[in-house]
């Protein structure tokens, strides 16, 4: 299928945006936008005119340049001339252009006068009063700017993927038993495994599209149907989460489940790369031609342009595809892999659930040991132990260990780090554990020199083992912290210490991005789940599609290597 007018509408209006953005001549802009108001009103699609081999040249206002370029987008569902501008313009600009009221021109101002860059910056300002002072805003304008924007970030809250995991997988049960379904996946960001998602992309094979419709949006657990046709319908969940369907042949599977998998941007490159072969790549398959050569499996889409098969959760267009072609893929970790956990919390702190049940539970989730890792008493909304009441633990952990079998209790701490860098506790109590995890949880917001002086403080203790939630980050609330992550990475590695990955579903930090630049700098990542109750060794799953995104092999995570491996590891750090 090739774009629609809609969507090539779209493209024009945006490139337009940025084009008045960078200051281009004020005609060109003018051209995209009624070019765009052209084809919102066509009665025909621009792309089977095309096939029909009609000359577009001739509408009223389309030259043979805008011509070319809405056969461009046709052809590829893009256009050059705005993947230019997107990587020339910041992203978060090109978001700003999204807050009604802010076009292009008053973008451009905010960003000149206020260097305002992002959503956030921008609602910074409105909230201090500095919009009004600029030519051409005003006090009104200022409000409705501060109302959108905060109305902004309550509309379209994304989900966690831990939020979204059950309603997903309850939807595609449900699809699986419908009659005349053949195959059923999650697609879109979900299965790209990102930390949050925007909604639910699923897709379906079948020879009567049009039941399986039907059946979709009669689910219970429907709120309202945004849209339904004969292969494709949208749906909002009860509760808000908004899910796509689309329903295809199973000869066009791979292709589909490829094309709805994205990232926008992999796609867009690994559609490129078919262009080069002279292929066409859209949701139906890879086309020679009218022949469809491959697209009943992913695995023949990549075949198609010379690559091996990418799995989801690099498709960012981050790199993989030059990876793919050189034949350096990461074998990613799995979940299998994980041998134990280095974070949880009992009923001695601020968990749910005793020692002896947190053991059981991390046993049954195949883990071969665990680290006790209690607060420390700077944390006093959470109990934290003293020195005193963490060595009666650790006994009880020692008797404990006596009773079990086949699962390990680690004696730990997550030991405060204190606003200037020194630890909860003394250096002689740490020293009797087999390891200490440091976290902040205060004094997010020093200045960046300071909270780096400060980590690289706390891990400089002889004893310090793992950073825990490295950027204090919890998605949707607190920003990351600002430091000096790189930095960070140096000293973790020079000192031998580890950061965390933690897999509490709002924190899911260190992010994707960090991990990677963690396995450069050398530093091995712990994922943790920070469990306060026996059911959240559950989140582990999702610690480990998050380190899928960093690239990380098992190889590059600690808490993959068998117990007397780890303990060796972790005496360097003690
Ligand atoms: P989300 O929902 O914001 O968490 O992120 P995604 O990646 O799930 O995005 P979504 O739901 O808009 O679209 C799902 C996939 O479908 C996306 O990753 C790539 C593909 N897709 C959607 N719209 C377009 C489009 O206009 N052009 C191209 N090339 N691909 C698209
Ligand atoms: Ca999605
Ligand atoms: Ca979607």
């Amino acid at each position: 299928m090739s774009a629609r007018n809609l969507e090539i509408a779209n493209v024009f209006d945006e490139t337009a945006d940025l084009l008045e953005i960078e200051g281009e001549n004020p005609f060109r802009i003018r051209a995209y936008r009624n070019a765009a108001r052209l084809l919102r009103g066509l009665k025909q699609e621009a792309a089977d005119m095309l096939a029909a081999g009609q000359d577009l040249a001739e509408l009223p206002g389309i030259g043979k340049d805008l011509a070319g370029k809405i056969r461009e987008v046709v052809d590829s569902g893009s256009m050059e001339l705005l993947r230019r501008l997107h990587r020339e313009l910041p992203h978060s600009i090109i978001e700003l252009l999204r807050v009604p009221g802010l076009g292009p021109k008053r973008a451009k101002l905010l960003h000149e006068r206020l260097g305002i860059k992002t959503l956030a910056e921008l609602r910074a300002a409105a909230e201090a009063g500095k919009l009004r002072r600029l030519a051409g805003f005003g006090p009104r304008t200022e409000a409705k700017i501060r109302e959108s924007t905060a109305a902004q970030q309550q509309a379209n809250p994304r989900l966690t993927l831990a939020a979204a995991t059950p309603q997903a997988e309850a939807l595609i049960a449900y699809l699986r038993s419908a009659s005349g379904v053949n195959q059923v996946a999650m697609a879109g960001s979900y299965r790209r495994a990102r930390e949050t998602v925007g909604d639910l992309d699923i897709l379906a094979t079948s020879s009567r599209p049009e039941a399986v419709i039907e059946y979709f949006i009669s689910c219970g657990a429907v709120d309202h149907v945004v849209a339904s046709g004969g292969t494709r319908a949208t749906i909002v969940l009860r509760g808000g989460l908004q899910v796509d369907l689309r329903v295809v042949d199973d000869a066009s599977y791979g292709a589909a489940l490829h094309y709805f998998t994205g990232g926008k941007a992999h796609n867009i490159a690994v559609r490129r790369l078919g262009q080069q072969r002279g292929l066409k790549i859209n949701e139906y398959g890879v086309f020679r031609g009218e022949r469809r050569i491959a697209g009943d499996t992913e695995e023949s889409v990549f075949r198609a342009v010379d690559l091996p098969y990418i799995p989801p959760e690099l498709r960012e267009d981050r790199g993989e595809i030059e990876a793919a072609r050189s034949g350096t893929l990461p074998e990613l970790i799995k979940y299998e892999d994980l041998c134990g956990d280095l974070h949880c919390h009992t009923k001695a702190s601020d968990g749910h659930n005793s020692l002896e049940e947190m053991a059981i539970a991390a046993r049954e989730h195949g883990l071969k040991y665990i680290a006790i890792t209690e607060h420390s008493h700077r944390l006093t909304v959470a109990r934290g132990l003293d020195a005193r009441r963490l060595g009666k633990h650790i006994d009880e952990i020692d008797r404990l260990n006596e009773r079990l079998s086949e699962i390990t209790l680690l004696k730990g701490i997550e030991v405060d780090i204190l606003e200037d860098g020194r630890l909860d506790l003394s250096d002689s109590t740490l020293a009797q554990l087999d390891l200490v995890v440091g976290a902040i949880h205060s004094h997010f917001n020093l200045p960046p020199d300071r909270q780096t002086d400060r980590i690289l403080r706390a891990m400089e203790h002889p004893h310090f083992s793992i950073l825990a939630h490295p950027t204090g980050r919890l998605l949707g609330t607190r920003e990351a912290s600002p430091f000096d992550m790189q930095k960070v990475m140096l000293t973790a590695r020079a000192r031998g210490c580890f950061l965390e990955l933690n897999a509490q579903p709002d924190r899911m930090d260190l992010s994707d991005v960090y991990c990677q630049a963690a396995k450069g700098a050398g530093v091995l990542i712990s994922i943790g789940s920070d469990s306060h109750s026996t059911t959240d060794f559950d989140f582990l799953r999702f610690g480990v599609g998050q380190a899928r995104r960093g690239w990380l092999e098992k190889a590059d995570v600690l808490n993959t290597r068998p117990l007397r491996e780890l303990r060796a590891l972790l005496r360097r750090t003690m």
